[in-house]
C-alpha cells in the first residue's frame, strides 16, 4: 500500500491529458490515493471520464465545480460531503487570464482583466481551503501552482504574474490560518510546460523553453510527472514539516541571477 492509502484527495484543473492536473494524478493514484476530480467545462468531463477509464482509475466522484461562482462551489461540495465526509487533500491547479492581458505591455492591464485573474487564480485557492478546512477534520494538506513570473517579471506573463504572486502570498495567510487544524498549504512554482491554457493563452511561451534547455542547472525542461510528484510529495506526510512554502520544480533555473 502507498504513501496516500486511505487518503481522500481532490484534484482541481484538468482539462486533457496534457493537464498538469493529470500528472498530479497520476502520482496521488500511484501512491494509493482515493481521488475526487472537479471540472468547469463539459469538454473537460468528457476528457477527464476518458482518461480515467483508460488509466484504470476509478474516482470516488467527479464534480462541476467553476470557481467563479460561490453557489457552484457550495454545491460542489454538498455533493462531496455527501458522499466522502472527511477529505486530507486539496490539489489546485486552475488559473484564468483573458489571452490579451498575456501579451505586450502590464501598464495596458484593464480592471476587468485585473479583477479576473485575480477572482480565478487567487481568490479560488482561499475559497476552496474555506470549504476544505470543514473537511478536513483529520488535518489535511493543500497544494497550488505557481510560476516564477510571481517573483520577477516574465515578459508577457503580465497580469497573470501579479495573480501568482497574491496566489503566493494566499499560500502564507491560508498556512497561518489553517495550521492550529494540522493543515497545510503550499505551492509548487512549476518551470514552464505545454499544455492547452499555457500554449493559446501567454504569447512568446515557447521561447521560454529553449532558456531554460539552455541554462537551467539540470539543462532541460519539466514535465507534468515532476510536477506530479513533488505535489504529491507535499501531500503526502514526508512534508510534514512543511507549511507557507513555494517549492520550485524548475531544473533549478529560478536561482540564476
Ligand atoms: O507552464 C505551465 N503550464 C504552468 C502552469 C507553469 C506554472 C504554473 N502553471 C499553473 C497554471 O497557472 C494553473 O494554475 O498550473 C495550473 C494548471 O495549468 P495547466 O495544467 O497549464 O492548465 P490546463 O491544462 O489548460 O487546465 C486549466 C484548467 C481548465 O480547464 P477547462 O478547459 O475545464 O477550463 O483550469 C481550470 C479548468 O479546469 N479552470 C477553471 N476551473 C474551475 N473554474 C476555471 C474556473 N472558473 N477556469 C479555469
Amino acid at each position: 500500500s502507498g504513501l496516500l492509502s486511505g487518503k481522500n484527495i481532490i484534484v482541481m484543473g484538468i482539462a486533457n491529458e496534457r493537464s498538469i492536473a493529470w500528472g498530479i494524478t497520476k502520482s496521488l493514484h500511484e501512491a494509493g490515493a482515493n481521488l475526487i476530480f472537479t471540472y468547469r467545462k463539459e469538454r473537460s468531463f468528457n476528457k477527464l471520464t476518458q482518461l480515467l477509464s483508460a488509466n484504470g482509475i476509478e474516482p470516488l466522484l467527479c464534480v462541476s465545480c467553476d470557481v467563479a461562482d460561490d453557489d457552484s462551489i457550495e454545491a460542489a461540495f454538498r455533493e462531496i460531503q455527501a458522499k466522502v465526509p472527511v477529505i486530507h487533500g486539496l490539489a489546485h491547479s486552475v488559473a484564468f487570464a483573458e489571452k490579451e492581458d498575456l501579451q505586450g505591455e502590464y501598464v495596458d492591464t484593464t480592471r476587468e482583466g485585473y479583477r479576473l485573474s485575480q477572482d480565478i487564480s487567487a481568490y479560488s485557492l482561499v475559497a476552496m481551503a474555506k470549504e476544505c478546512k470543514k473537511l478536513m477534520t483529520e488535518g489535511g494538506s493543500i497544494v497550488t501552482q505557481s510560476y516564477l513570473g510571481a517573483e520577477r517579471v516574465v515578459k508577457n506573463y503580465n497580469v497573470m504574474g501579479v495573480a501568482k504572486a497574491a496566489l503566493e502570498a494566499s499560500v502564507r495567510y491560508l498556512a497561518d490560518d489553517l495550521g492550529k487544524y494540522n493543515i497545510r498549504v503550499n505551492a509548487i512554482s512549476s518551470g514552464p510546460i505545454r499544455t492547452l491554457s499555457a500554449k493559446g493563452g501567454v504569447a512568446g511561451f515557447t521561447d521560454l523553453f529553449s532558456a531554460i534547455q539552455e541554462k537551467a542547472p539540470l539543462r532541460k525542461n519539466v514535465d507534468q510527472d515532476e510536477v506530479g510528484d513533488a505535489t504529491m510529495f507535499l501531500l503526502s506526510k514526508l512534508s510534514r514539516g512543511i507549511t507557507g512554502e513555494v517549492l520550485h520544480v524548475d531544473s533549478g533555473y529560478h536561482i540564476l541571477g
